[in-house]
């Protein structure tokens, strides 16, 4: 159901997100200061302030929230998922991967810097994000500190992240992607990161385990809906572009939810996603959940 009744008047969205972007950005440019060795750093700074969506950290603020945490205590967790998602855009878009030369309206950061600087400015967010989440996330227990950190390493690791990449790329070309695969590959490239973000800002924020299995649930299907919105607004966009009914993806070689279930089910799909994401939110106070109800709802109707 795409049209349930907001559980929450006068709540402002565009300008809650407008907001929460602003202290995400500031404290990343705080997380990674211009130093020495200098190429690094205007490297990594290169892409980790690009300006993208920050979706991912302000889920993860507003998961904190939702528990009744402090938003301060989630921060350094926040900006470790946005140092995360950068560095798999930027070795995403190697030429030995997606081998891509526009990101987020700029060139991509090897076409800059070259190959070699690329690699390494992954590698150095990667491991920043490591460092800055253990020594920057203050006035939390430290096992709490420690279980955010094991949560944001699995989502990445050969189990992660990179399970959901290699497996993308060993299908490229193939004809036997099925659902099943399908759906492998986006709940570990895309849903797994955000899985990280919404449980790790309710675990910094002092949530109870219950409330962090009932985020990981809402996390787990806003991950999906975020890739089969992205399906569906591959084929209408490129349909729009082209005048015709069926769009680049339901004729090119690439699986996509509208390929392999039609248009038509892959909208019904994405509605049952967001009706089990916002279900969980049922258990928490209206009020502290509307920003992550908001955000399921902004996740199935965005446009681009
Ligand atoms: C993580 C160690 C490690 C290696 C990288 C390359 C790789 C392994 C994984 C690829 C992951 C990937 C590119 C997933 C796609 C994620 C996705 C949905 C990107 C788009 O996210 P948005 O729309 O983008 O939130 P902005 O630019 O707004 O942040």
């Amino acid at each position: 159901d795409f049209t349930r009744i907001a559980p929450l008047e006068g709540f402002e969205f565009d300008t809650y997100m407008t907001e929460k972007a602003k202290l995400v950005n500031h404290a990343l440019e705080q997380a990674v200061p211009m130093q020495e060795p200098l190429k690094i750093h205007e490297a990594m700074r290169y892409s980790l302030l690009a300006g993208g969506k920050r979706v991912r950290p302000i889920l993860c603020l507003a998961s904190c929230d939702l528990v009744g945490g402090n938003e301060a205590h989630a921060m350094a967790m926040a900006s470790a998922i946005e140092m995360v998602h950068t560095m798999s855009l930027i070795h995403d878009d190697l030429p030995c991967m997606d081998n891509d030369d526009l990101r987020r309206g700029k060139p991509t950061n090897h076409k800059v810097y070259g190959d070699d600087t690329a690699v390494l400015a992954g590698d150095a967010l990667l491991s920043l994000a490591f460092e800055h989440l253990a020594t920057r996330t203050v006035g939390v227990e430290p096992a709490r500190v420690v279980h955010a950190i094991r949560e944001l390493a699995s989502a990445v690791g050969s189990l992660g992240l990179v399970a959901g990449q290699i497996v993308d790329l060993s299908s490229e070309g193939k004809q036997d992607v099925d659902l099943e695969k399908l759906e492998y590959i986006h709940v570990h490239k895309t849903a797994k990161l955000l899985e990280a973000a919404v449980v790790g800002g309710a675990v910094v924020g002092g949530g109870s385990s219950g409330e962090v299995e009932r985020v990981r649930k809402y996390a787990r299907s806003i991950g999906l809906l975020f890739q089969v919105v992205d399906d569906i607004l591959d084929v209408t966009k490129s349909s729009e572009e082209l005048g015709k009914t069926a769009g680049k993806d339901l004729v090119s070689d690439k699986a996509t939810y509208p390929k392999l279930m039609g248009l038509e089910r892959a909208r019904e799909f994405a509605g049952e996603l967001l009706a089990e994401a916002v279900e969980e939110l049922d258990f928490f106070d209206s009020g502290r959940a509307a920003p992550l109800y908001y955000l399921a709802h902004y996740i199935a109707h965005r446009q681009n």
